[in-house]
């Protein structure tokens, strides 16, 4: 006999319904026999739970997020407890950890979620993630993953075209993450140089140095600098200028040590000056470093900087030196900008909208990967197995097992097509014009770079009234260093709007807007300065 469950679905009896419901259920779900009622059931839940908040995450009555301090998730709220218990719980239970878990979240594809360079809620991308979690399975092998290593070989191919790479030289791999993308491309240029790493070490290498741009801060550099100032009974931080610390932390791991990691000044719209690069090599060389590696950054973290990638280039083939090019825009708008690279990383996670994680290193040398990493563990790569065992590329990796990350971006280009992917991100750059002009005509912000942003970061202050009209000085900077700190915290407790801001060189705390949400408009735009202005005021 059929009956309908406390849930809604059809179940064998009403006591097994209640048996379900206060134990069994777990036991009874697929793969047990007869359990697939109750698994489309708890599933239909699941779904039901997920398709409520992403309908939620795009309505602006929402709210981005429901902020609470670490102790007070840590306590326990209401029905929501983090602390794992002896007994199975409840199904009923599990649903509302299920919708707990989200509710406590931030709402990253809300459209007034403008806090990172990866947001948005890409539905294809979400049933892309869903299917990858069923299928379950290791990118090492073709033997388990046969399905997803060609469409790895597919994606990282159209990849390549895009960068200007002519099909038979490329290779890649994805990876977790943009800094392990990076770390990758500072493996192979290490390889390329001096194989015999791999297997005698660093102490048979010269002392290597490696060169990329001051431009982005360091979140864990907080030292006293010579930029800082005492001022009103405390410290005022002004960060130096930092490489990205995905290049620092590299040459640390690979034991290059972060010292040798040159960081080349920049211009005022933080580009790399092609002069100062070239006077670090000379200065690396003068203190018998053997410089190997620059690091160009297409997109620059906080101001969307794109350094000069020809002059950089030039400046590597003069002295024989490996380009990487860290790209944390989209390439659509740039094919065949990097075709002098020798490696990139290309983030599908940023302004792609690929849910996380989705990052590709892409090399210009066909077989480096796989020489520089392999060691053929024979319970996995069997060179006698009954197809091409060039397609079991877990070797490639410094990883063992390996999530997939290629389904979701494969079913989104399938859906979108190129254009679309091109299309969305025009979208980002046009918002980001839209508020560099809302800026221009307001007398409550000031912009931090004057020109026109180059790629879908704006940077700005926001000047509370009491500071309006004073004269520039350390005075006026140690007030403005506070207001966005402050601002960002009523945001959050309010739960309206999220933005990014951090100081960098010589400026104090500014606001950071980065246009990755494909659900963004305009109103967002307005309704981000007049909340600004709202709680800034206060
Ligand atoms: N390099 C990671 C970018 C972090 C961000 O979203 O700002």
């Amino acid at each position: 006999m059929v009956n309908t469950c406390q849930w809604g679905h059809n179940v064998r009896s009403c006591e097994e319904s209640g048996r379900i419901a206060r134990h069994g259920w777990l036991a009874n779900l697929l793969p047990a026999p007869g359990g697939e009622e109750l698994t489309r059931g708890f599933l239909q839940e699941v779904v039901d739970i997920l398709l409520g908040y992403i309908s939620k995450s795009s309505q602006r009555s929402s709210k981005v997020l429901d902020f609470h301090h670490p102790h007070q998730l840590k306590e326990g709220l209401e029905c929501f407890s983090l602390d794992l218990p002896d007994q199975p719980e409840t199904l009923e239970q599990i649903l509302v950890d299920c919708r707990d878990t989200l509710k406590y979240g931030v709402r990253t594809g809300h459209p007034r979620f403008l806090n990172q360079l990866s947001s948005g809620l890409d539905v294809v991308g979400v049933a892309g993630e869903w299917l990858t979690s069923t299928a379950n399975t290791n990118m090492f092998t073709y033997e388990v993953s046969p399905v997803f290593v060609l469409m790895e070989e597919c994606l990282l191919k159209k990849m390549q075209s895009i960068l200007g790479w002519s099909d038979d030289v490329g290779d890649g791999i994805f990876c977790p993450g943009g800094t392990i993308s990076n770390l990758y491309s500072i493996l192979v240029a290490r390889y390329h140089f001096y194989p015999e790493v791999k297997t005698r070490g660093m102490g048979v290498l010269p002392q290597l140095a490696l060169f990329t741009s001051e431009q982005v801060i360091t979140p864990h550099t907080l030292l006293l600098t010579p930029y800082s100032s005492y001022v009103d009974n405390e410290w005022l931080y002004f960060h130096p200028f930092q490489s990205h610390y995905s290049v620092k932390k590299s040459a640390a791991v690979l034991g290059m040590g972060s010292e040798n990691v040159f960081m080349v000044k920049c211009d005022e719209s933080g580009k790399m000056i092609p002069a100062e690069l070239e006077s670090s090599i000379v200065t690396a060389k003068e203190k018998a470093l053997v410089p190997f590696y620059v690091n160009a950054t297409a997109g620059t973290t906080v101001y969307g900087a794109f350094d000069p990638l020809n002059a950089i280039a030039d400046i590597c083939q003069r002295y024989t030196l490996w380009m990487h090019v860290d790209v944390s825009v989209e390439l659509f708008n740039f094919k065949y900008l990097f075709s002098r690279a020798c490696s990139v990383t290309w983030n599908p996670h940023k302004m792609m909208g690929v849910p996380l994680q989705c990052s590709a290193i892409l090399v210009k040398k066909r077989g480096l990967l796989q020489e520089c990493n392999d060691f053929g563990a024979e319970y996995l790569f069997q060179t006698d197995k009954n197809y091409d065992v060039s397609y079991d590329t877990g070797d490639k990796s410094i990883q063992c097992g390996r999530h997939v990350d290629v389904f979701k971006l494969w079913l989104m280009w399938k859906a979108k097509g190129s254009e679309g992917f091109g299309s969305q991100v025009n979208k980002c750059l046009e918002n980001a014009e839209y508020l560099y002009d809302q800026l221009q005509r307001r007398t409550d912000f000031e912009l931090v770079l004057k020109n026109k942003p180059e790629h879908s970061n704006v940077c700005f202050w926001y000047i509370p009234p009491s500071l309006r009209g004073q004269p520039p000085g350390p005075d006026r900077d140690a007030r403005l260093h506070q207001v966005a700190p402050r601002i960002k915290g009523r945001m959050m407790e309010k739960g309206s709007v999220m933005i990014g801001y951090q100081p960098l060189g010589d400026k104090v705390n500014f606001f950071r807007c980065v246009f990755s949400n494909p659900a963004t408009q305009q109103e967002d735009i307005d309704f981000l300065l007049d909340e600004i202005t709202r709680l800034g005021d206060i």
